[in-house]
This record gives structure tokens, C-alpha cells and sequence, in this order.
């Protein structure tokens, strides 16, 4: 890292940086398998424009929607008011991957993600249904969004705006959707959106607004530019010429996804273990990873080294004896439902570069 562009506070030297400022980076691959809950220096960080400086002590959260009392909340309200809750959930940007899909054909002006976009926390706070209802909007129903719009700007096409978007109505009175002020039993750091960010499980990243500033209740979903436009999902056949941005899925739930965490490019003749993660979107959870050492051909099936959790991903290991040699590794998971992956990234290839869930591939040099 350059001088000019400090490692942001908490952060460990250890990131790799995909884009100084704003600050965007993640664990090495091999970190990321060590454990079940990402430590916070290493959990990775999505930031679209520079980190507000928010005083917890001056802190507003404003809320509007029908009914609402008007009167911003304090982080002494909500505290005052809503009981603390803990949730252990998984976080995954949409552009995780994006690399891979990029060395299949281009994706300009997107960061470059490998599969170090995701993490695994505890995070603690309010039920954002709790912090509804003590703003006096208890009543309004299923039908609808929850708007959650952050204290950052960042620009596009010459505009600045703060980054946002929404979340369905019924979801967002899910239980495990939470307005956090801490992050793995500390004080949540401002790169992870400090003094109080949105955390909505099963979602992808975008949802969870972190330095949160307003949220509004309307009968759509936010004209917000990173829900009305971004994280759309295309087909591979329309691209940045003959988009038609309002034909774009809008996307919410994540896809299945398992990814190969270790050993790396190499590893000594012998026992040989494989590692990753798997993740299941939604309220699903990852029945199976099957894993090849060649190419497809054959497969085992992983032990898991993590519990079957709500809302988390799944840490599994296989293991070979293996002789010198080159291997190509393959990776891909079922869901509860039985759902699979898709094995080529052509045929999940989009000119965002988000979802990615192809079957996931490593290289492996096995020495003598
Ligand atoms: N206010 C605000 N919230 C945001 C973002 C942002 O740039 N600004 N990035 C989003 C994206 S795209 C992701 S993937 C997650 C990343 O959260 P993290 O940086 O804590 O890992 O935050 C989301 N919340
Ligand atoms: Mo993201």
C-alpha cells in the first residue's frame, strides 16, 4: 500500500487490495478457510466512496413512511428501546468472483474480485422490524420496501449521491435483519459502516447500507442508482451497448456457490486437503459439495468443518493421497432444494460481472 492511502483502522496488512480509494479488499483465500467466523481485520470491504466521519454521540437515524413520529432516533434510543440481538450471518458482495467471468471476456470499470468477497460475523443490534415499530410504523404491512440509504456519496455519470437501496417489506421484518453497532463482539469499525449500518442476511452485500442515515417505507423499491440500475442481473447475451436497464432482475437472494479455499497452487506429494466455502442465498442451506481433483471426471463428497447454520455459509475439506503431478480441481454444492450449480462461467458470463456461481475451478501442482 502506498502512503498516501493508509490501511484503513482494524485492517490487517495482510488484504489484498483491489482499488486504494475507495477502499475495497479481502483475505487471502487460504485465511479465509482457517475459521468459521471471519476475524474483523480480514473481513473483506466493499466501499464505493470515502468512509463518513460519524460522531456516535450526534448520530441521527431518520425514518419516514406512513405514521412515522418524525423525530430522528439516537443510538441512545434504540439501545433504550429495542432489545440486542446477535446473529451470526454471512456477507457476499454480488461481484464476487468477477474475475474469473472477466477472463472470460471483459468487464470494464468493475472491480476485479477473486473469490475473497464474502465473510463470516457475528453481528449485534436492533431487529430492524423492532426499530420500525418504535418509530411508529409497526403497521404497515407486508406489501412494500424498506429504503435504507448511507451517509456516503460517490458519483456516477456526474451525479453524487449516498449509496442505497432497498429491501422487500416481508423480509425486512425478518427476524435476522438487524441494524448493527457491533461486528464479532466489538464496536463495529468505520469501514464496516459505523456508527450503525444494515446487516439482511441472504442477501447479496449491497442490501446491508452501511453508515446508515434514513429509512423510508414506500410502496416501491428505492429509485436509489444502486438498486433502480446496478446490481441488476443480465443475461450473457445483452451487453453495455444493448442494455435495456429496466429488464434487468433486480437482485435480492443469493445464489448457491461453493469455492476452493487451499491448498493453493501447490502442495507436497501425500496427503493432500482441499478447503473451501459454500453458501447457500436465501433462507436455503448447502446439502452436499462435491469436489474433483480431475477436472470433473470423478467425485467425492466433503466433510463439513463448520455447523449447518441459518443465514451462514458452510466451511467443508476433502481429502486425496496424491502423486506428483498437475490436478485440476472442481468444486460445486447442492442446496436443500436440491439445486445445483451451473458448470461454465460462459453461460453465467453478465457485463456487471455479478453472481457468479459456476462450478469453481483451482489448478494444483502437487510436488515430489
Ligand atoms: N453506505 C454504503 N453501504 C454499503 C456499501 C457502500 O459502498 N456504501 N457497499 C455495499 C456492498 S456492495 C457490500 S458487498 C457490503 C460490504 O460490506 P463490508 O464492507 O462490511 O464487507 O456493503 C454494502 N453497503
Ligand atoms: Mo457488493
Amino acid at each position: 500500500m502506498s502512503a498516501s492511502a493508509p490501511l484503513p483502522a482494524g485492517k490487517h496488512p495482510d488484504l489484498i487490495v483491489r482499488q486504494a480509494a475507495p477502499f475495497n479488499a479481502g483475505p487471502p483465500l487460504a485465511r479465509l478457510a482457517q475459521t468459521a467466523l471471519t476475524p474483523t481485520d480480514l473481513f473483506f470491504v466493499r466501499n464505493h466512496g470515502a468512509v463518513p466521519a460519524l460522531a456516535p454521540a450526534a448520530y441521527q437515524l431518520d425514518v419516514a413512511g406512513p405514521g412515522a413520529a418524525g423525530r430522528p432516533l439516537t443510538l441512545a434510543d434504540l439501545r433504550a428501546h429495542c432489545p440486542r440481538v446477535t446473529v451470526a450471518a454471512t456477507l457476499q458482495c454480488a461481484g464476487n468472483r468477477r474475475a474469473e467471468l472477466a477472463a472470460v471476456r471483459p468487464i470494464p470499470n468493475e472491480l476485479e474480485w477473486g473469490a475473497e468477497a464474502i465473510g463470516h460475523a457475528q453481528w449485534s443490534g436492533f431487529r430492524l422490524s423492532d426499530v420500525l415499530a418504535l418509530a411508529g410504523l409497526a403497521g404497515a404491512g407486508l406489501d412494500g420496501h424498506v429504503e435504507l440509504i448511507g451517509a456516503d456519496e460517490t458519483e456516477r455519470h456526474g451525479h453524487r449521491f449516498p449509496f442505497g437501496g432497498s429491501v422487500p417489506m416481508e423480509k425486512a421484518l425478518g427476524a435476522e435483519v438487524l441494524l448493527a453497532d457491533e461486528m464479532n463482539g466489538r464496536p463495529l469499525p468505520a469501514v464496516h459502516g459505523a456508527p450503525l449500518r444494515a446487516v439482511v442476511p441472504g442477501y447479496i452485500g449491497a442490501r446491508s447500507v452501511k453508515w446508515l442515515r434514513r429509512i423510508a417505507l414506500r410502496p416501491t423499491p428505492s429509485e436509489n442508482y444502486f438498486q433502480a440500475r446496478a446490481y441488476r442481473l443480465f443475461p450473457p447475451y445483452v451487453t453495455a451497448e444493448t442494455v435495456d436497464w429496466e429488464r434487468g432482475l433486480r437482485l435480492g437472494e443469493m445464489s448457491l456457490t461453493a469455492v476452493i479455499c487451499a491448498p493453493g497452487e501447490a502442495a507436497p506429494a501425500g496427503a493432500v486437503a482441499v478447503r473451501g466455502y459454500a453458501l447457500a442465498g436465501g433462507r436455503r442451506a448447502v446439502a452436499r459439495v462435491d469436489v474433483s481433483v480431475d477436472g470433473g471426471q470423478t467425485w467425492v463428497e466433503a466433510d463439513w468443518l463448520s455447523a449447518a447454520e441459518a443465514w451462514s455459509w458452510r466451511l467443508w475439506e476433502a481429502r486425496w493421497t496424491l502423486a506428483p503431478g498437475r490436478y485440476a480441481l472442481v468444486a460445486r454444492a447442492v442446496d436443500t432444494a436440491g439445486n445445483t450449480q451451473p458448470a461454465e462461467l460462459a453461460d453465467v458470463w453478465n457485463f456487471k460481472g455479478y453472481m457468479n456461481n459456476a462450478w469453481h475451478r483451482a489448478s494444483l501442482t502437487v510436488q515430489a
